[in-house]
This record gives structure tokens, sequence and C-alpha cells, in this order.
């Protein structure tokens, strides 16, 4: 029999960060727990994708640093524009993974100045729990599992990882592939409902096998959205697959 849930009300009346508040709020108001990936190579493929998902998400999810026309003014401006028209949070995928100081200078330097705009970041906690306290007024979300074939987050690593992310004040959630406490939030990818897998080694499941099997309160959809025919019809269809089967379990 699947465990009962707690509902994304509840989660919110203990939440204590103010991003995992935010999302929680966000989840509850449209009825979707879809973040859609957008992995896009131009801004004007971005800022399409996002005005078209927009109504149906919690939060877009980005790798900024894989756009080849990155400019603050022409790719930032407009698209914090459309996370408030349409109500989702930017969530930058930078997943930081070094000494603090290093990761500092990441997060608010360089081209992408990532702690201007995003409201979420991924990060992975290999540096331990006192790298971890440059992420300042954003909410992290770490790594605990990663999706693909082979990874090294075995249950060892993942049972040290989550010491560290119990007890960090900045982390909201984890990124996995496993059902975790009902303190933190759990974000999982490697989602795609016609789809097993790629050739470079990403392996998917349904987000009604996520939701059900690990408890999952987010899930995290690439190609599966943004590369079919219809990217809006596509992101209803997963926020409504996503929904039924958060219901399902409460
Ligand atoms: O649905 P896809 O396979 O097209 O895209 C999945 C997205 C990509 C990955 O960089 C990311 O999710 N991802 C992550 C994240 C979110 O951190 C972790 C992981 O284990 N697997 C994974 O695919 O943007």
């Amino acid at each position: 029999e699947e465990k009962k849930r707690l509902s994304y009300e509840q989660k919110l009346e203990v939440a204590e960060h103010s991003f995992a508040k935010k999302i929680l709020e966000i989840a509850i108001e449209k009825r979707s727990n879809l973040i859609a990936s957008a992995d896009f190579i131009t801004t004007k493929e971005l800022l399409d994708f996002a005005d078209f998902v927009g109504p149906h998400i919690v939060a877009l999810k980005t790798h900024i640093d894989i756009l080849n026309d990155f400019d603050a003014d022409e790719t930032i401006l407009p698209l914090k524009d459309l996370a408030t028209k349409h109500n989702f949070l930017l969530m930058e995928d930078r997943k930081f993974a070094d000494i603090g100081n290093t990761q500092e200078l990441q997060f608010s330097y360089g081209t992408y100045k990532i702690s201007n705009w995003a409201d979420l970041v991924t990060s992975h906690v290999i540096g331990g729990s006192k790298s971890l306290d440059c992420f300042m007024n954003v909410g992290v979300v770490a790594i605990l599992g990663m999706s693909s074939k082979g990874t090294l987050t075995d249950s060892h690593y993942r049972e040290e990882a989550l010491k560290v992310i119990e007890t960090h004040p900045s982390i909201i959630g984890c990124v996995a592939q496993n059902e975790i406490s009902d303190q933190l939030l759990l974000f999982t990818p490697g989602v795609n409902l016609g789809e097993t897998g790629d050739d470079k080694g990403q392996q998917y499941n349904s987000p009604e096998h996520v939701i059900k099997n690990y408890g999952t309160d987010f899930i995290i959809v690439g190609r599966g959205i943004y590369k079919s025919e219809e990217p809006e019809q596509e992101a209803l269809r997963y926020k409504n697959e996503g929904w039924k089967a958060y219901l399902e379990t409460l």
C-alpha cells in the first residue's frame, strides 16, 4: 500500500524558509507540481517557452550558461517580467560543487550574476556544510541523488549528504530519486511520459511513478515538454498527470 503524504497546505504550515513557502503557495494556487526545464541555447526560445508554459508551472528551471546570446538586459529582465506575469519562480540549475569562497564568487559575479535574479539554485553538498553558507536570499535545492545511469550518489553518499542537508537553514529540499523526510521538499527530474531514457545515460520514470513511489513534491520535466510539437499542451498534460497523482496519494 502506498504511503500517505502531507498535503502542500500541511507542508506550508511547517515551512520555515521564505522560498519553500513561496513554491508551496504557488503549487496550491495553480494546482500544479510541475517545474519545466528550459534547456535552450537562445534567449528567444527561452522567453517564448516561458510565456507559453508559464501559466502551468510553479518554477522554470534554467541552465543559464548554455545560452549562446545571454545578455542581462535582453535575457534576465524579460524573464523576470514573465515570472511575475505568470507567477512562477526562477530556478537556476547551476549545481555548485566547490569551496564556499569560490561558490560565493560564482553565485554573485561573472556573466550571469545568479544572485541578482534566481529564486532557487541547485547545489551539490560535496563541499560540506560551511560551503553552503554563501547562498543568501535564495532557496537552495541540494543534489542528493542523480537520475543518470552509473551515478556515484550511492546510499552511503546520500546518507552522509542528508546529514548536511537536514541541518543547513538555506536548503529547502533535495533533487533525488528516492523518498526523503517530510521536512524537506523533494524535486525529481528524469521524468518523461514517452521515453525510458536517452543515449547519454539519462533514465526516465512517469510523473505517477515518482510521485507515488518517492513522494515527489515537484516533478522536473525537460525534453518531454520542450521537445514536443505543442509545448503548451504538453505542459498542461504533465501538470494534470502530476496533480492527479498527488491527489491520489493524499
Ligand atoms: O527531462 P530532461 O532529461 O530533458 O532534462 C532533465 C533536466 C536537465 C538536467 O540537468 C536536470 O533535469 N537533472 C538534475 C537537476 C534538476 O538537477 C539532476 C539529475 O539527477 N538529473 C537531471 O536530469 O536540465
